[in-house]
């Protein structure tokens, strides 16, 4: 097939969730966008008419107000059938159940199981998917994946799908957000093989990976949104959140400049390809202004932030390859400006930074989002490499990846990939 990105860009998307984790982040984060663009969740119905450019993220169906719909360009895949079927249920005005791909069971949390499923099994119905998306124009001209890197089919079936995806588009930039295993937030002690081996696929594939610990956001949402006992569908709506505001520039027209391509997006947030990881995290504004009476501008907002909140980001140690600001409102988003240098040269502490897109009159209902891509990331990936020698070295659970197919010299070579990643961070 023809790789559509290289003749046209007019920056259409298709996003993927795999895994339970995934398809629950890519769920929230359409709820979510559904209310940026004025599209109702419930209904695929927009009263008024959609907002900004809608048409990157859905299609429209059925003609005249009565019967018009719009449909998100999505795929869920999964082994594990329970949790599709749980969104197909909850949100079936919203989401076409022909885009959901899946097993019949879990693969039993094993990256080497969901591997070999995606590539015997589920590989040509998620080409049917493919096949019926890039038939409809725009045809996608990048893509979002979602993943839990813990989950057997968050990493496996994840990594079967990037080379599918590559065979559709191989020059279509891709952002994976996923959620790393944390010690204290955890379902299974082979959290982190499957992690290592997605974390290769994920980085050998994409333009960028903004990757979470699940623990660090329940403190998050406990801290600055005040959330009593926050659950796993609180994460999911500030991760959601977080993508929503990243893609704002890609969905919106800004007042200076109009909508950006997301490979536009990713090369400010991942300037170095070597360096394609980054994360981040999300505050109310309200916070801020309440304190600071005399912030009235994104400019004087991006300066706070970068003064006195830096340290409310992970990773803000080391050296800062790129930092991005991006501010959404959840009551729609106005109009996007990206403030430039000349406002932001007061922190000269800060080397680079990506562009920074905030409304022009901040709305006490808007939220912050800093991410982040610095060299103290290679360190998440240390922990990791760290967790996997200690499994390794008495080859514990050996075996789910060795019966499944997976040879000892392929797993050593997928661990030393991801070794040339920490050694590459610790030399920035
Ligand atoms: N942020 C977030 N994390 C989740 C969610 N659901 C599960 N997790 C975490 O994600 C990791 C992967 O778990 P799952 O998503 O259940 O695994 P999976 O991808 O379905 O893979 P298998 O079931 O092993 O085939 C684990 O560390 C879970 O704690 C979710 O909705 N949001
Ligand atoms: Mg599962």
């Amino acid at each position: 097939m023809a790789d559509p990105h290289s003749s046209t860009d007019d920056g259409s998307l298709l996003i993927a969730g795999v895994g339970q984790a995934g398809c629950q982040m890519a769920a929230a984060f359409w709820a979510r966008v559904c209310r940026d663009h004025q599209i109702d969740p419930d209904t695929g119905h927009s009263e008024s008419g959609p907002t900004g450019r809608w048409d990157r993220l859905f299609s429209l169906v059925g003609t005249g107000s009565r019967d018009e719909r719009y449909v998100p360009r999505c795929l869920f895949v999964d082994s594990d059938p329970r949790t599709a079927d749980e969104l197909k249920r909850k949100w079936r005005e919203l989401l076409n159940p022909a885009n959901f791909v899946t097993g019949e069971e879990s693969s039993g949390n094993n990256f080497a199981v969901a591997f070999r499923e995606v590539n015997d099994r589920l590989s040509s119905d998620i080409r049917d998917v493919l096949d019926r998306e890039f038939r409809k124009p725009p045809a996608p001209t990048g893509f979002i994946v979602f993943q839990g890197f813990g989950g057997g089919s968050g990493s496996g079936l994840a990594a079967g799908l990037f080379e599918i995806l590559k065979s559709y588009a191989p020059s279509a930039p891709i952002l994976s957000v996923g959620v790393l295993p944390s010690s204290t937030v955890s379902t299974s002690v082979t959290e982190p093989y499957n992690s290592v081996f997605g974390i290769e696929a994920a980085l050998r594939n994409v333009d960028l990976s903004l990757v979470f610990h699940n623990d660090l956001l329940l403190n998050l949402a406990s801290t600055h949104w005040e959330i009593e006992n926050p659950s796993m569908e609180h994460i999911d709506g500030l991760i959601a959140d977080m993508v929503a505001s990243i893609t704002g520039p890609v969905r919106f027209d800004g007042q200076e400049q109009p909508a950006t391509p997301l490979g536009a997006v990713l090369n400010d947030l991942a300037p170095h390809p070597d360096f394609p990881l980054a994360t981040g995290t999300i505050f109310p504004l309200q916070s801020i202004l309440r304190k600071n009476a005399s912030i009235r501008t994104s400019g004087q907002i991006l300066n706070h932030v970068l003064e006195k909140n830096l340290d409310l980001c992970p990773c803000t140690e080391g050296t800062i390859l790129s930092l991005g600001l991006y501010g959404a409102s959840r009551a729609g988003i106005p109009g996007y400006r990206t403030v430039n240098d000349a406002e932001s040269t007061e922190n000269e502490g800060i080397p680079h930074f990506a562009q920074l897109h905030l409304s022009a009159e901040p709305s006490p209902h808007s939220s912050i989002c800093v991410v982040v891509n610095s060299s103290s990331i290679g360190q998440w990936l240390e922990e990791l490499c760290d967790r996997f020698d200690q499994l390794w070295e008495r080859k514990a659970f050996a075996n789910w990846y060795l019966d499944a197919g997976m040879t000892e010299a392929e797993i050593e070579n997928l661990r030393r990939e991801v070794g040339f990643r920490v050694d590459r961070y610790r030399d920035i």
